[in-house]
C-alpha cells in the first residue's frame, strides 16, 4: 500500500496538477475517486478532511493537505524534486506564475468554460460568455508576452511547477471551442509538455 493518497477525479485540473507533480517526482500513490459526478464531497466524511468541499485532497500517514497549489509545493520539497527550487528568487518566479494561474487566470474562464467546454445550460448567456472570453484572452497574452521574452520554460529556464500549472491552464483554452488569437509562444510552450508522457496522460483528448 502506497503512503501517499490522492483523492479527486481526474477530470479536474486542479487534481491533474497534483498527479502531475506525483508522476514527475516518481513516487507511488493510490487514488480516491471524489468529486463531482462521482462522489460528492459534501459528504460528512470528506468535509472532514477539507471543509471547503474540493478536491483535491491528499493524505499521507495520518497527514491531510489541500489546495492544489500547496500540495504541489509539499510534495516538490519533501521529494527534493527540483520542480520548487531552492533559490529564494527562483522559487519566489516559481510561486508568482503559480499565484497568478491560480487567481488572475482561473476566474474569467469560469463562465466561458461551462458554457463552451460543459455545455452547461445554466451557462448560456451570449453576453457573459463573450465577457468570458474577453477577460480570459487577457490574461492569456499576459502570458504570451512573457514566454515570447522567457523561452522554453515559464521560470528560470527549467521545467518547474509553474510549467505543469500553465500547461494545464493552456489546455484548458486550446480545449474550449471559440475563436482565439495566435498565440505562438503559448502553444509551443503547451506543445512541449504534451509531448512529454505526463502530458500525454493529462493534457490528452479525455482530460479537457
Ligand atoms: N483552490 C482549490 C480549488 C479546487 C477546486 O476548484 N476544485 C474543484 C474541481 S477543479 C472541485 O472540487 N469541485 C467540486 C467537485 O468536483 O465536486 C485548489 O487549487 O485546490
Amino acid at each position: 500500500m502506497a503512503d501517499l493518497t490522492i483523492l479527486g477525479r481526474v477530470s479536474s485540473i486542479n487534481v491533474r496538477k497534483v498527479m502531475w507533480t506525483a508522476d514527475l517526482i516518481g513516487l507511488a500513490y493510490e487514488t480516491e475517486t471524489w468529486g463531482l459526478p462521482h462522489r460528492d464531497p459534501r459528504e460528512a466524511e470528506f468535509l472532514k478532511l477539507n471543509p471547503n468541499a474540493q478536491v483535491p485532497v491528499i493524505l499521507e500517514a495520518g497527514f491531510v493537505l489541500w489546495e492544489s497549489g500547496a500540495i504541489m509545493r509539499y510534495l516538490a520539497e519533501r521529494h527534493r524534486a527540483g520542480l520548487f527550487p531552492a533559490d529564494l528568487r527562483e522559487r519566489a518566479l516559481v510561486d508568482q506564475w503559480m499565484t497568478w494561474q491560480a487567481t488572475e487566470l482561473n476566474l474569467p474562464w469560469m463562465y466561458a468554460v461551462l458554457a463552451l467546454l460543459r455545455r452547461n445550460p445554466a451557462y448560456a448567456d451570449p453576453e457573459r460568455i463573450a465577457d468570458s472570453i474577453a477577460r480570459w484572452t487577457i490574461e492569456m497574452r499576459i502570458l504570451e508576452g512573457h514566454l515570447a521574452q522567457a523561452g522554453r520554460f515559464v521560470a528560470n529556464d527549467r521545467l518547474s511547477l509553474a510549467d505543469i500549472a500553465l500547461a494545464l491552464a493552456t489546455h484548458r483554452w486550446a480545449s474550449t471551442p471559440f475563436d482565439k488569437p495566435a498565440l505562438p509562444a503559448v502553444m509551443a510552450h503547451y506543445r512541449m509538455l504534451q509531448a512529454t508522457a505526463e502530458g500525454e496522460k493529462y493534457m490528452g483528448e479525455r482530460t479537457p
